[in-house]
C-alpha cells in the first residue's frame, strides 16, 4: 500500500491507518455527543442540571474502553518497532558513512559506493555512522529512518520486497547543503547483485582496493571525490561552494591562516596533502574551518592529489 516497498513497510502503513482510524473514529463520535448534548440540554427547554455521585458501571466504561484501545495502539507499535530492531541472521552488513553532506557504502569485501546496491529479497543491516555530527538516514518506500549520531553506532535493516530505485535521505538538518544529502537505493534481482558485486565492473561507481605499489591515479581520485564526499563542498570547475574550487589549485599561491598568523603558501603535492590530512591547521583566507578529517588512507591522498593536479 502507499507505494511500501520492504517487508516492513506494510506493517508500518498498517499501524498508522489503525492509529489514524481510532483517532477519526473518536473525533466523530466526540464531536456528534457535544453537538447532540447542546442541543438536547439547551437553556430553552429549562432542563436543571444536577451532579452524579458514584455511578460505578460508568467509570469502569470510561476507563475500561479507551484504556484496552491505547494498550491495543501500543501492542501494535510496540511488536513492530521489536520487528524493525531484530535482525535476521543471515542480513548482509554493509557500513554506511555519513558526512556533510554525502553517503557512502562499504560492503564486507571493502567495496565502497555512493549508491547502495541490495538484492531483492534479502536483508540488509546497515550499520550507521557519522563523521562529523547528527544525520538522520530514512528511505521512505522502506519505512526505515534511523538518527546516526557521531560516537553511538546505532543501525537498521530491510528486506526489498520490489526491484527499482528508491531516495534515500537526511532528516536531521545538517548545514547548509543538508537538502543535497541524497542518494538512492538500487535494488536489483538477486542474481545481478552476485553478478555486480562479485564482478569487477567499475560502473557503477566502485572502489576497487587499490594495489599496493603504483603510482598515484587521478582516475581514482575523481572517484574518491565524490565517494568521500569532497564534491560537497569543493567545486572543479571555478565556482565557489563550502571551500574553495580546486580549479588551478596546484602551483597557485594561496592565502591562509596558520595559527592565527597570515602567510603566503605555494599549493604543492605537500601543501595539499598537509590540507587534506589536517584540515585545521592551515585555513585557506576567506573560508571558515567547515573542513572534516577525512577517513582516508595514504594511497586516497595521493590519488586526490594526482587528481587536483589534473584541474588546470
Ligand atoms: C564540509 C565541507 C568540506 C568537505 C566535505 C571537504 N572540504 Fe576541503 N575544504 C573545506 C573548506 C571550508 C576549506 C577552506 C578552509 C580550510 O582550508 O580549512 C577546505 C580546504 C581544502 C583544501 C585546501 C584548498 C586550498 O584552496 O588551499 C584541500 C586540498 C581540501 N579542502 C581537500 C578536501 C578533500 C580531499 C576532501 C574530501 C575528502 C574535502 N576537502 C572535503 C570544506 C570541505
Ligand atoms: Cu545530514
Amino acid at each position: 500500500m502507499f507505494g511500501g516497498a520492504s517487508t516492513v513497510s506494510g506493517k508500518v502503513d498498517a499501524v498508522f491507518l489503525y492509529i489514524s482510524a481510532l483517532t477519526i473514529a473518536f473525533l466523530v463520535f466526540i464531536t456528534f455527543l457535544m453537538i447532540y448534548f447542546v442541543v438536547r440540554y439547551r437553556r430553552s427547554r429549562g432542563e436543571k442540571a444536577h451532579d452524579i455521585h458514584g455511578h460505578t458501571l460508568l467509570e469502569v466504561t470510561w476507563t475500561g474502553i479507551p484504556l484496552v484501545l491505547f494498550l491495543s495502539m501500543f501492542y501494535y507499535g510496540w511488536t513492530n518497532y521489536r520487528y524493525l530492531r531484530e535482525v535476521p541472521r543471515d542480513a548482509m552488513v554493509i557500513k554506511v558513512t555519513a558526512r556533510q553532506w554525502a553517503w557512502s557504502f562499504t560492503y564486507p569485501s571493502g567495496r565502497q559506493t555512493s549508491e547502495l546496491y541490495v538484492a531483492l529479497g534479502r536483508p540488509v543491516r546497515l550499520d550507521l555512522k557519522s563523521l562529523d555530527i547528527l544525520h538522520g538516514f530514512y528511505v521512505p518506500a522502506f519505512r526505515i529512518k534511523a538518527d546516526v549520531v557521531p560516537g553511538k553506532d546505532n543501525y537498521t535493516w530491510f528486506q526489498a520486497t520490489q526491484t527499482g530505485d528508491f531516495d534515500i535521505e537526511c532528516t536531521v538538518m545538517c548545514g547548509v547543503n543538508h537538502s543535497y544529502m541524497l542518494s538512492k537505493v538500487r535494488v536489483i534481482p538477486d542474481a545481478d547483485f552476485s553478478a555486480w558485486y562479485f564482478g569487477d565492473s567499475a560502473e557503477p561507481p566502485v572502489l576497487a582496493q587499490a594495489p599496493a605499489v603504483a603510482a598515484p591515479e587521478p582516475a581514482r581520485g575523481e572517484r574518491l571525490f565524490k565517494l568521500k564526499g569532497c564534491v560537497a563542498c569543493h567545486s572543479t570547475d571555478g565556482g565557489k561552494l563550502v571551500g574553495p574550487t580546486w580549479k588551478g589549485l596546484f602551483g597557485s599561491q594561496v592565502a591562509v591562516l596558520a595559527e592565527g598568523k597570515e602567510t603566503t603558501v605555494t599549493a604543492d603535492d605537500e601543501y595539499i596533502t598537509r590540507s587534506i590530512r589536517h584540515p585545521p591547521k592551515e585555513v585557506v583566507k576567506g573560508f571558515a574551518p567547515q573542513m572534516p578529517q577525512a577517513d582516508l588512507k595514504e594511497r586516497d591522498i595521493a590519488d586526490l592529489v594526482a587528481f587536483i593536479k589534473g584541474l588546470r
